[in-house]
């Protein structure tokens, strides 16, 4: 019998066991290249990072709504059986409902959870509050909001466009230059949202290159494209790739190199852009001579460039990241505009694609299976905000903001309820959300973990994770679907998300009248294997749409698992488009293109004209307040983690110095400073510190540190609560919104500064468990 399968966001894995325990997990034996992350789950499932039980916080627990705001993070909690804390939770939910209605709750909980289908903890939150009668929820990612939005108007939804990425398959059959904008950093496909039964993109960049493809890095870190592949490096400056497109686009026009036909048959509003590249409009064309100073590459360099891109088929891809900088909007649009202006789009091999290599499923080779979720229902409430918009709506109650072209108001949040995220690893300028935070009057938090979110909420209710639990791994950037298993019973008094709520239902009613009562109603009727069929046959008979043809269920789960056969010819993303833009128009105003958006124009913002501009961010290297702090901030995906998720694991902690997570930096700046490799430092801005320690890495550009996100926020309480201690690098980056068009998280845009620390740094705390006391 091989043993049971388990799944997770970087992979699926089999869990050996021992004495009825789970020992470690190993490579599932269809995957090339298996993620070394998996053994981490099992490094943290019983350490002192697990929460055993229901906690309140102690100051609440006295006081209520009355209690020390400010003590949140540093409080001591007190232990309490689940009947008390669901008491406690309900009560809170009556009384913000009663007072301030259902938009004072606020249920937007971003984050990643875990993957499974059924258990999916953000799913079950919305579920609930929607059967309860509705909250303020979020919209957009932090991944790619400037993206979710802007990409709509111009030429298709995003969730769409990745679905039907051009594939790497028609990158090797057919292309011939790989473009990439930011990269294809090969620590991130380790991820998939959902699940990965095979991580293909190691093998297929490998691929591509022995098929003799060409591959052109543009962005401040070498290493972004995996040394195998031969990349020649520009080492732009951070947040100027708008510019040096606009100077590609520039010398295509200046030497008759754009593809008209193109533009003329698939494209709206060229000529209005035309008039700006050509710097008819402001006086400034938009020339390789003008871009090099910003992004600092010779104009010849740029020319070259163009040349190159003009004369062979070139894919040119954007990186997320080019997504998360103020006007984040704007160089996905530019990338857009510029495949447009070389006339590879919806042709094999060519075109533009948007973060290959940024999760497994970007350009992999795939079936496609809408696969079920569990049915979440609709939230009665319109109230909502961007999702990085969280500390500016509870500081900011009554406030306008800007969205999408439209103008709303912020809403009055009492209750914060979060489940499956961690805000205190994932937003800007922690120090900002801290103060924030105190106007929330009750925060509930779900995790397994005690993250520093966890330790900032009133009531804590420990969740089981992955392993104790039965469900279902898919996603629909994979052909796996994966049987995931419970081996071990749930971690102390931890329990499922899924029953959690339901308790709660049992002490409250839903909005609706049903005969059946509020936790029927959740419940829907079956227990947890009464769901994975229901998921199971749903999806079942979606796959046939589809022609995939599944087996009944006892079939699949005596398998454990199974793959889609994937389509036969390679994917190019807009195809149909390509083939007949009469026949099969895209979903933007005009059915075409819009390299001039009227729908964007006519959202009057100050920051963009209605086609893709150059804007200069207010942090980055060509800034005045550069001279105060010189380095610009890279705060990338870590290699060791999801994220925050299991950094008190042994291999997220092999990837630190000293204790803390390190930051990269080119000798030529460490030297400056005196800084050698392995020294403890700190970097800081006018926002807040973070204690690091130096890696001097020539592969990044002089100019720029890089700092993996997700150590856990660990403030320096005694001596100075605005430092991070552990190396978190949210403490410095900037809580502002991409522009008005998304107001998407702009972490990329931030300036600091670094020294050598020569005290004694603070110790790491936070790997261990709060302060716990007893209720009496
Ligand atoms: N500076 C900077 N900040 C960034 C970014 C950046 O580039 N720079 N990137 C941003 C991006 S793209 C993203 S997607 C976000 C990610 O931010 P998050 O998705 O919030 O980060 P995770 O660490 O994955 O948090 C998931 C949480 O869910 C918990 N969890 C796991 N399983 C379960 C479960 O079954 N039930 C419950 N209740 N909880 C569970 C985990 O313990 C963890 O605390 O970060 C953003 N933040
Ligand atoms: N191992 C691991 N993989 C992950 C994740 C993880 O937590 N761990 N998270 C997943 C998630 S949620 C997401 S959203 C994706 C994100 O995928 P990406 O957004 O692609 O990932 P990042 O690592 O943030 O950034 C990639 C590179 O962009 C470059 N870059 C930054 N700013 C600029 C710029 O202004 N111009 C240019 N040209 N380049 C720039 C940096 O050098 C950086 O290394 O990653 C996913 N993959
Ligand atoms: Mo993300």
């Amino acid at each position: 019998m091989p043993s049971p399968l388990t799944s997770s966001h970087w992979g699926t894995y089999r869990v050996e066991m021992k004495d009825g325990e789970p020992v470690s997990l190993t490579a599932f034996e269809e995957d090339p290249t298996p993620s070394p992350i998996g053994n981490a789950i099992i490094d943290t499932r019983t350490g002192p990072c697990r929460i055993p039980q229901p906690m309140v916080r102690r100051g609440f627990l006295e006081k209520g709504v009355q209690s020390d705001r400010t003590l949140r993070g540093q409080d001591a909690f007190v232990p309490v059986d689940w009947d008390t804390a669901l008491d406690m939770v309900g009560a809170e939910l009556e009384r913000v409902r009663d007072n301030f209605g259902h938009e004072g709750i606020y249920a937007g909980s971003y984050g990643w959870a875990s993957a499974g289908r059924f258990h999916h903890a953000q799913s079950q939150l919305r579920r609930f509050m929607n059967m309860y009668g509705g909250c303020t929820t979020s919209r957009d990612s932090y991944s790619y909001a400037a993206a979710e939005v802007i990409l709509p108007h111009i030429v298709g939804p995003m969730a769409e466009l990745l679905e039907t990425h051009t594939s790497w398959r028609s990158i090797a059959e057919s292309g011939s230059l790989v473009v990439a904008f930011g990269g294809m950093a090969s620590r991130n496909s380790q991820m998939n949202a959902g699940g990965a039964g095979r991580h293909s993109q190691p093998g297929d960049m490998r691929v591509a290159r022995a098929a003799g493809i060409e591959f052109i890095n543009i962005g401040p870190c070498q290493s972004d494209v995996s040394d195998e592949l031969g990349a020649e490096w520009m080492p732009i400056r951070p947040n100027t790739d708008v510019a040096l497109m606009l100077a590609i686009a520039h010398t295509l026009v200046s030497e008759g190199l754009q593809d008209q036909e193109f533009l003329d048959r698939y494209c709206v509003g060229f000529e209005r852009f035309l008039s700006y590249l050509m710097g008819e409009t402001d006086g400034q064309p938009k020339s390789a001579s003008w871009a090099a100073p910003i992004v600092e590459l010779e104009a010849d360099r740029i020319v070259s460039l163009a040349r190159k891109m003009a004369t062979r088929p070139t894919f040119l891809n954007a990186s997320w990241s080019l997504t998360r900088q103020q006007n984040g909007e704007q160089p996905i649009w530019m990338a857009v505009v510029l495949a447009c202006m070389l006339g590879g789009i919806g042709k094999p091999g060519t075109g533009f694609g948007l973060g290959l290599g940024a999760v497994n499923g970007v350009g992999s080779d795939r079936a496609y299976l809408p696969w079920a979720a569990l049915p979440a229902g609709k939230n009665p409430v319109g109230s909502f905000i961007p999702v990085a918009r969280i500390a500016d709506m509870l500081l900011n109650p009554g406030e306008k903001f800007h969205y999408n072209g439209g103008t709303y108001r912020y809403p009055d949040v009492r209750l914060v309820y979060w489940a499956g995220g961690n805000p205190y690893h994932h937003h800007q300028d922690l120090n900002r959300l801290r103060r924030a935070w105190r106007q929330i009057e009750t925060v509930v938090v779900h995790d397994p973990f005690w993250t520093a979110t966890a330790r900032h909420a009133d009531i804590v209710l420990p969740t089981t994770i992955a392993l104790e639990r039965n469900d279902l791994a898919a996603s629909t950037r994979d052909s796996y679907l994966v049987a995931m298993n419970k081996v071990t019973e749930p971690y102390a008094m931890s329990r499922n998300d899924h029953d959690i709520f339901a308790g709660l239902a049992s002490r409250l009613s839903a909005c609706a009248n049903t005969e059946k009562g509020f936790e029927s109603e959740f419940r829907g009727g079956l227990d947890e294997a009464g769901w994975l069929r229901k998921l199971y046959d749903e999806s079942r008979e979606r796959g046939k749409k589809f022609n995939h043809d599944l087996p009944e269920f006892e079939e699949f789960l005596e398998g454990g698992s199974l793959c889609l056969e994937p389509p036969r010819d390679a994917r190019v993303m807009l195809r149909e488009f390509r083939n007949d833009p009469v026949y099969a128009p895209l979903k933007t105003p005009s059915g075409r293109i819009e390299i001039f958006s009227e729908v964007i124009a006519g959202f009057g913002l100050r920051d963009n004209p209605g086609h893709p501009v150059w804007q200069e961010p207010q942090e980055w290297l060509g800034a005045e307040t550069a001279d105060q702090y010189p380095l610009h901030l890279i705060t990338h995906q870590p290699e060791r983690r999801l994220h925050s998720q299991l950094d008190p694991s042994t291999h997220s902690h092999a990837g630190k110095v000293k204790g803390r997570e390190p930051c990269r930096l080119n000798p030529e700046d460490a030297a400056a400073r005196g800084i050698k490799d392995g020294d403890i430092v700190r970097l800081f801005n006018g926002r807040g510190r973070s204690i690091s320690a130096a890696k001097l890495d020539k592969s990044v550009r002089p100019g720029v540190i890089m700092m993996a996100t997700g150590a856990w926020y660990d403030p320096d309480w005694e001596n100075d609560p605005e430092c991070c201690r552990h190396g978190n690098p949210n403490v410095l980056t900037r809580d502002f919104p991409t522009s008005g068009i998304a107001s998407g998280p702009s972490a990329l845009s931030c300036l600091v500064e670094i020294e050598r620390l020569d005290t004694d740094p603070p110790d790491v705390k936070i790997h261990m468990p709060p302060r716990l006391e007893s209720s009496g």
